[in-house]
């Protein structure tokens, strides 16, 4: 298991590379290029540039997070070959420039959907929460335009400024397409993507659908056990693989996030874990909450158990942390509460190591 941070580059991020840095156990980030248009190809020499910043700074640049795939593409346009092409020229270059996983997300229209992201706990902390009844209630722009006012001026991943325009008639489009039509346009994005990551040394882990059920009528299909076997078995790949993200699977109950990761980690298509705990209320509303088990619904031992069970070996990152003791960063993205995530994290991990190696157990 390699402990990396998410980390957003050209002065988007009050995080420096010097304080990941200073995290004992991390050893790099997940990064992107957010001024790269969606649909373009990314510069190899601004991968370059990056790549030696963030070495620099004593990190590794191995995974990406995320190359965003054209909506010509999701919906199966006549333009979506030419972003496809676009698409595996990034995919050359990431592996020009030594990325290793590329964790990215099909999800129509919207990337991920909360309805506050500065809810205060009673200690004082506050976190991303999620209450039904308001997303759905309003549109998305209006969501949008609710979470940027919280989001103390830094970009949100997937709310990007220039997606809003086209929102209201990218979902109206998607109305009429049929669950097993959107398939049919993943698989054809896999079948061309795929033998190129394989060739760039590339590994693909697609996130799964945040929160996983439809919103707005529009097709959600990374939401299951059932589902991931559908779209794993699209390309049998094992560069088409997983982000399993507990936080985005585990807000539906129904979903045993122990389970899953023995199943899909043993197989060897988990290549990138995103860790957090929530806490469930009523119906399907949750709060994000700390990562420790007594701090949330979801057990994270169980959960980094059946990784280390598994034998995993790729990259785990701390997930949405709290916003505490005063700091002012992007929702979900500050330091401190990631900082004790990853720390929480690592040492179950030594322990489950130890108590196997010292103490045969098990
Ligand atoms: C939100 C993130 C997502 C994730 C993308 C991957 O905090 O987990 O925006 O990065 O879905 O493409």
């Amino acid at each position: 298991m390699k402990m990396i941070f998410r980390w957003f580059p050209f002065g988007d991020d009050s995080v420096t590379l010097g304080q990941i840095h200073q995290v004992p156990g991390v050893s790099g980030v997940a990064t992107c290029m957010p001024a790269i248009p969606v649909g373009d190809v990314w510069p190899l020499d601004m991968l370059e540039k990056l790549k030696t910043e963030i070495n620099a700074a004593g990190l590794e640049m191995e995974v990406i997070e995320s190359v965003n795939i054209h909506e010509d593409i999701k919906k199966g346009l006549p333009g979506r070959d030419k972003y496809i092409e676009n698409y595996q020229a990034t995919l050359r270059n990431l592996g020009k420039a030594g990325v290793k996983c590329l964790c990215y997300n099909f999800m129509p229209v919207i990337d991920w959907a909360r309805s506050d992201l500065a809810h205060e706990l009673p200690d004082g902390s506050t976190v991303l929460s999620y209450r039904h009844a308001q997303v759905t209630q309003m549109n998305p722009s209006k969501i949008a335009e609710a979470m940027e006012k919280k989001a103390l001026g830094y970009s949100l991943p997937g709310w990007e400024p220039e997606r809003l325009g086209a929102m209201g008639a990218d979902i109206e489009f998607y109305q009429s397409m049929t669950r097993d039509d959107y398939w049919k346009n993943m698989k054809y994005f896999l079948d061309a993507v795929i033998p190129v990551a394989e060739q760039a040394g590339v590994v693909m882990a697609i996130h799964p659908d945040d929160p996983p059920w439809p919103l707005f009528n529009l097709p959600k299909v990374i939401t299951c056990a059932e589902n991931i076997r559908t779209f794993l078995s699209l390309n049998t790949s094992r560069a088409n693989g997983l982000t399993l993200c507990t936080g985005s699977l585990g807000a539906n109950r129904d979903n045993d996030i122990p389970a899953i990761v023995r199943e899909f980690a043993g197989a060897g298509r988990i290549h990138f874990a995103h860790i957090r705990n929530i806490h469930f209320l009523d119906g399907v509303d949750f709060d994000e909450s700390a990562h420790l088990s007594a701090c949330g619904s979801l057990d994270m031992y169980e959960i980094v158990k059946a990784f280390h069970d598994s034998g995993f070996t790729g990259y785990v990152r701390p997930d949405h942390g709290r916003m505490i003791w005063g700091e002012k960063a992007r929702p979900g993205y500050g330091l401190y509460d990631r900082a004790l995530g990853a720390e929480y994290i690592l040492g179950l991990w030594e322990a489950m190591t130890k108590g196997r190696e010292r103490h045969g157990m098990r």
